[in-house]
């Protein structure tokens, strides 16, 4: 009899539990423009031998830096969702050439000038995305992040 009971309170307490309204799901993410400047920026380059004498041994043949340039891309991480348009705004101020090279897009940036273009995140992941010039390889680079709409859902983007 009391073992009756017992589980009488126990099936009323778990009918009760799925009784219960299913908490409320976040809302849906909506996938949103995304504005990006992204400047080539000269870090360590032939001209800077001038100031800073120890880089002629650098840029010398079988130095540290023979062959290469040190760029990069400002900013050289870029976060989206997966849905996102990026519209990029690209500014090269320098007189070199660079390109901006993702999966699927490839953007040459010629000096002195800026190039627009629209990109669309599709899958979420890591992305890399670089400067193809091989004299740029392998400093100038960064990475496209793009999350999951499951992993912004219900906060404010
Ligand atoms: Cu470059």
């Amino acid at each position: 009899m009391r073992r009756s009971s017992a589980l009488s309170a126990v099936s009323i307490a778990l009918l009760a539990a799925c009784a219960a309204p299913p908490p409320p799901r976040p809302p849906a993410y909506k996938p949103q423009a995304r504005y990006v400047t992204v400047t080539t920026v000269a870090l360590m380059v032939k001209e800077d031998a001038g100031v800073l004498p120890f880089l002629k041994k650098d840029f010398a043949k079988g130095g540290v830096l023979d062959g290469k340039e040190v760029y990069g891309f400002e900013p050289s991480t870029i976060t989206v969702v997966a849905g996102d348009t990026i519209h990029f705004h690209f500014v090269n101020p320098e007189d070199d050439e660079h390109n901006f090279v993702l999966r699927d897009l490839f953007v040459k940036l010629p000096g002195q000038q800026v190039v627009d273009t629209t990109y669309v995140s599709r899958a979420p992941g890591i992305y890399d995305f670089a400067c193809a010039i091989p004299a740029h390889l392998p400093m100038m680079h960064g990475q496209l992040v793009v999350l999951a709409p499951s992993a912004v859902a219900g906060t404010a983007q």
